[in-house]
């Protein structure tokens, strides 16, 4: 029911609608409107009361699923959104309830008090300055196709922030998106599966969007969207941008089989591409090289100094720039 007032009110985009009014379309008592009304308070949304009734404002610090739902331009990923003030990490809650979920429900948190980045590293998820969030999948894919769905998501999140900022976003291959060659954006894919059949895929994305400080470890290698732009984000405007972009890519890549749209976002807008860079397996061992293109699979190819070129896959190295973190 407060589901169904909440989406009342959407529905009169910003114009008050009278509790009487309310409780004849939902068909209960004036009192219950008033009930709900205050639960809807009290989970972050912002509503007006007066003597024409009630209406709904913009201009709170979260990201209230129904604020984000009214503004996707789509009902496939994003039709169920299920909001945390406070979790571990998103990508550990998307797994538990992976099985059950529907493709394409999303897991947002205010904060994680564990966010995970790839091989257990730990991604710093502040309350209320970031988007911390998981999209369960269930695409028809191979296993071994898995990890496109990071790149299609860099590519979601490299255009989204593009458009919504002006911001000068770059992906570097394979999980991050960095602006002026500072990280805002990490993602974490994982999965679970047969041989041959995913059973789900989690994609997990974290964006330093509104990040005043930084710890000092972080300093020299993460920015936020705010450090950059010198203004404020709009969280719920940026969220919904990248699950309309990601959606539009996803559907590109897996029901009509055409991952060339993301490769075109990926290639247009590398961080890497025609650089010199170190590939890094381990404490020691780092590896001049020429990044040369990303191939149709996904794969970076590169030149070694010795002319030698190879094709590396996601998840083998880790990719530095000269004398800065790319
Ligand atoms: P990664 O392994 O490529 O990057 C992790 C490294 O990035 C850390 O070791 C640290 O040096 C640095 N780092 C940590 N926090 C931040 C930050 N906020 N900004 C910039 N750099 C940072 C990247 O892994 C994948 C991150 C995915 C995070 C999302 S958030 C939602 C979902 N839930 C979850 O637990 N993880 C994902």
């Amino acid at each position: 029911m407060k589901e169904m007032v909440l989406k009342a009110l959407y529905d009169k985009k910003g114009d008050y609608i009278s509790g009487e009014e309310l409780a004849a379309i939902l068909g209960v008592s004036r009192t219950a409107i008033w009930k709900h009304i205050n639960q809807i308070k009290l989970d972050g949304y912002n509503i007006e009361t007066a003597k024409k009734g009630y209406r709904i404002l913009e201009g709170h610090e979260k990201l209230l699923p129904m604020e984000i739902k009214s503004k996707l331009k789509q009902h496939k990923i994003g039709e169920r959104i299920i909001h945390f003030e406070s979790i571990d990490s998103t990508n550990d809650h998307a797994k538990k309830i992976a099985y059950e979920a529907k493709e394409g429900t999303i897991i947002i948190s205010e904060e994680q008090l564990s966010g995970r980045g790839r091989l257990g590293r730990n991604w710093s998820s502040p309350k209320g300055e970031g988007i911390w969030m998981s999209i369960i999948l269930k695409p028809a894919i191979p296993p071994a196709e898995a990890s496109r769905l990071t790149q299609v998501a860099a590519a979601a999140v490299c255009n989204g922030i593009r458009s919504t900022t002006g911001l000068d976003a770059l992906i570097k291959w394979p999980n991050d998106i960095v602006v002026k060659s500072k990280k805002v954006c990490g993602i974490l894919t994982e999965m679970a599966g047969e041989l041959n059949e995913v059973s789900y895929i989690i994609v997990g994305i974290g964006i330093n969007v509104n990040i005043g400080f930084f710890p000092a470890d972080l300093e020299s290698k993460a920015t936020s969207l705010y450090k950059e732009k010198g203004k404020k984000i709009n969280r719920v405007q940026l969220i919904s941008t990248i699950i309309d972009e990601f959606t539009a890519l996803y559907d590109a890549f897996v029901v009509d089989k055409d991952f060339t749209k993301t490769l075109n976002v990926c290639r247009q807008h590398s961080a890497i591409l025609g650089k010199n860079i170190y590939l890094v397996r381990g404490e020691d061992n780092k590896e001049q090289v020429l990044a040369l293109d990303i191939t149709d699979d996904g794969l970076l190819r590169v030149r070694k100094s010795t002319g030698e070129e190879l094709e590396i896959a996601s998840g083998e190295v880790s990719i530095r720039g000269e004398g800065q973190y790319i």
